[in-house]
């Protein structure tokens, strides 16, 4: 069975300087780096959205933190973010990418957001990842990234429902906490669904 390690989002709009900056994002940055020597298959997530976004509080003239429902489905309502071709939607300059062999885009639909690597929030496959991954037999993941409480979470809940080994790597994750506690409870029902939580050392000392 082969492994990868798989950086969830790793943007400038999430990091300090943007628009929706997850709080010390920047510290896990130089963890990830030390991670990623150790991985034969490193592959990201890349938020990717449209300037109409469903998930911009700007399309709806309203506030950011509000919600709105669109087919049925609750969204949360986020300043404009990771729009393709712009700043926030680059990687950190800071994170090393030269060993990055493949990236998986989600959130590119204006009418659908999308957490999960895997699955939007309609259910319906985000990306061609879990027929990329099951093909090159890779059925283990390493998962580090931004942010905790959202992409993250929602990322290694489907891969466990996939099957997929789950490791997550806490110190390569922070969280928006919007809510005080929330990436308490991300981590919680992780660990609930099957994931292992580990910090960075354990795997450099192996
Ligand atoms: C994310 C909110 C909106 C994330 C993406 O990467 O966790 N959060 N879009
Ligand atoms: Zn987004």
């Amino acid at each position: 069975m082969n492994e990868a390690l798989l950086i969830v989002d790793l943007q400038n709009d999430f990091l300090p300087k943007g628009s929706l900056a997850v709080p010390n994002s920047d510290q896990v940055i130089p963890v990830i780096n030390e991670l990623i020597p150790l991985f034969e298959n490193v592959f990201t997530t890349r938020d990717s959205h449209p300037k109409d976004h469903v998930s911009f509080a700007s399309r709806w003239n309203k506030s950011i933190g509000e919600t709105v429902v669109k087919d049925g489905v609750e969204q949360m309502l986020w300043p404009n973010h990771c729009i393709k071709g712009e700043w926030g939607y680059q990687y950190s300059d800071s994170l090393d990418q030269e060993k990055i062999t493949e990236e998986f885009y989600k959130g590119t639909s204006s009418d659908v957001d999308c957490y999960s690597i895997f699955f939007d929030q309609n259910r319906k496959p985000a990306s061609e990842i879990d027929t990329y991954l099951k093909k090159r037999n890779i059925l283990k993941l390493f998962i580090v990234g931004l942010a905790t409480d959202y992409c993250v979470l929602q990322t290694v809940l489907d891969a466990l429902e996939l099957d997929y080994e789950v490791v997550i790597v806490k110190d390569g994750c922070k969280a928006i906490n919007l809510n005080p506690g929330d990436e308490e409870r991300a981590y919680g029902l992780m660990k609930e669904k099957g994931a292992r939580l580990i910090d960075s050392a354990e795997l450099l000392n192996r």
